[in-house]
């Protein structure tokens, strides 16, 4: 999608620091980290979010990306949060599925 942020990432057009590329996937450092460690994972194709009817092949794919990713990033064994906003009461503001990885310091007990 053309005015979506995260598309124009993926195509190269709005630059980013990435983190990991695959044919499928994007991760890349998130612009306003609240952690030191703040990596998003995307899908290339366009989804708005888990809300879509996502292909669980899909899905699986990129939550088995998630350790992987955190691995690079060096939480793998410190540990780290992930989230998928969705929707308003979410704070969803980029309308692209992706999934927070967050870590490098002890977070909040809890996310609300
Ligand atoms: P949310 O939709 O609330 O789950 O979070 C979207 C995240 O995307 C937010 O943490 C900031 C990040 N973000 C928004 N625009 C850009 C951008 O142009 N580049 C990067 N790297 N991150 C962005």
């Amino acid at each position: 999608m053309s005015d979506c942020i995260f598309c124009q990432i993926i195509a190269g057009d709005i630059p980013s620091t990435k983190v990991y590329e695959d044919d499928e996937f994007l991760a890349f450092e998130d612009v306003s980290p609240e952690a030191p460690v703040h990596t998003l994972i995307v899908p290339k194709k366009h989804y708005h979010s888990l809300n879509d009817d996502i292909p669980a092949d899909v899905l699986g794919r990129l939550y088995k990306l998630v350790p992987y990713v955190a691995e690079l990033k060096g939480v793998h064994d410190s540990g780290y949060r992930t989230v998928a906003n969705t929707g308003d009461d979410a704070n969803q503001t980029v309308h692209h599925l992706h999934v927070h990885i967050i870590g490098g310091k002890q977070l909040s007990e809890h996310s609300s």
